[in-house]
């Protein structure tokens, strides 16, 4: 059984509905939810758009692979109406990201593991903190806590609903 921490997020239609569809079909394929944070409202980070995102971390048990958990996670945001235009950044109904799986490292052309930008990002931390503040960073040997106070993103971040 490994451990994997998730974050989803969304900015278009009903993103509430998003996450809460998320959550169940995380719950269904994936594995049992043993924590999520709260639901955070958070200004587009790296584009703009007048739609802020809901954001909201989970930490998961799973028996998949990493690689099988990415497959499985694209499908579920396949399946909630997820469309991929080419550029880099754009608004989403939702995006489901593996910040880290275990003590793992991985470095595969799809999929790299920690979530290489986490630590620059207030939209992640402050939900994955919530739920894992002593978590220890394996490679910045940190904890997510120390990350959020080190974190220079200036971007809003506040909780929308508790959960
Ligand atoms: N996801 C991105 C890019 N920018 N900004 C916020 N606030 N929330 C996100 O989930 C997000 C983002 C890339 O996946
Ligand atoms: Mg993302
Ligand atoms: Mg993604």
């Amino acid at each position: 059984m490994s451990i994997a921490y998730l974050l989803l997020g969304g900015n278009v239609g009903n993103r509430e509905l998003m996450l809460q569809e998320s959550v169940n079909l995380v719950a269904e394929k994936v594995g049992d939810i043993v924590a999520r944070s709260a639901l955070y409202e958070t200004e587009p980070w790296g584009f703009e758009d007048e739609n802020l995102f809901l954001n909201q971390a989970l930490k998961v048990e799973t028996d998949m692979s990493p690689s099988s958990l990415l497959n499985t996670l694209l499908l579920i945001e396949q399946s909630l109406g997820r469309t991929r235009p080419v550029k880099k950044f754009s608004s989403r109904t939702i995006d489901i990201d593996i910040l880290f799986f275990d003590n793992l490292l991985v470095s595969l052309a799809n999929l790299i593991i920690p979530h290489p930008f986490l630590h620059e990002r207030r939209f992640v931390l402050a939900p994955l903190a919530e739920i894992a503040g002593d978590l220890i960073h394996p490679t910045f040997n940190t904890t997510i806590g120390e990350l959020l106070k080190q974190c220079s993103d200036k971007l809003s971040v506040k909780i929308f609903r508790e959960v």
